[in-house]
């Protein structure tokens, strides 16, 4: 059986990845390919339940470890019900966040132990990893900037303060250069096309598809 790609994007707050998503499903699906967009948290219905609960109310309702667990059991229904079947047939999955995620938000800039969310990784994922991860790096203010003029976000995790941000620019920034096989960099600083130019080329690149 051929199993499907798995792209992820990654990033802090507005850092144009939803905008980017769209764009890039889109060319895949022009190019002929079976295509799943999603997100996290979310993506089925039993995690966009937990998604209200994550996302909505004050900056401290949850603590890190606490927010690690609830994305965790998110992510697990998520896989199990809509990544891993549409990968068994052939699909490309493309999903706005995924584990990293929860390594540099609730890891690297909230403060939970490494070893449980690695252990998490190991349980829970099994083995769901992406192929490919887009992770879009720009200054934490601009981002905020971009994603407090948009209306409709969840801004449990916006009114963190600037600390936090910076960490978790850090924290993925450590991520990709960690396993730089896995990731690219995006400079997420530019216009809507030439982002969307290095997105390209990092999917054409290195998971060798033809526009
Ligand atoms: N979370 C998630 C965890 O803490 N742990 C986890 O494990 C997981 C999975 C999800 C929240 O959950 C947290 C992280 C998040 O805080 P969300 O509402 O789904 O929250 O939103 P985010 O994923 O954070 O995404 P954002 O909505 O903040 O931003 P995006 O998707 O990166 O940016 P986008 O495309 O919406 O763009 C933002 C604005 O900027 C403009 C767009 O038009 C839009 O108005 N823009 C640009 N402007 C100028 N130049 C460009 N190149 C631009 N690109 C986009």
């Amino acid at each position: 059986m051929t199993r499907g790609r798995f792209i992820t994007f990654e990033g802090g707050e507005g850092a144009g990845k939803s905008t980017q998503l769209k764009r890039l499903v889109a060319r895949l699906q022009a190019s002929g390919h079976d295509v799943v967009a999603t997100r996290e948290p979310g993506g089925s219905p039993g995690a966009e339940s937990i998604r209200e609960l994550v996302l909505k109310g004050s900056a401290d309702r949850w603590s890190p470890v606490t927010e690690t667990l609830l994305m965790y059991a998110a992510r697990r229904d998520h896989i199990e019900r809509v990544i891993r079947p549409a990968l068994e047939r052939g699909a490309w999955v493309v999903c706005d966040r995924f584990a990293d995620s929860t390594r540099a938000y609730q890891g690297a800039a909230g403060g939970t132990a490494p070893d449980l969310i690695s252990a998490l990784e190991r349980h829970i994922l099994e083995g769901t990893r992406p192929d490919l991860t887009l992770v879009f790096d720009l200054p934490p203010d601009v981002g905020l900037e971009r994603a407090h003029a948009r209306a409709g976000s969840e801004m449990r995790f916006e009114s963190k303060g600037m600390a936090f941000h910076q960490r978790l620019r850090d924290g993925f920034q450590a991520i990709a250069a960690a396993e730089p096989d896995r990731c690219a960099m995006i400079d997420a600083t530019g216009s809507l096309e030439a982002v969307e130019a290095q997105v390209w080329a990092a999917v054409s690149g290195r998971l060798g598809v033809d526009a």
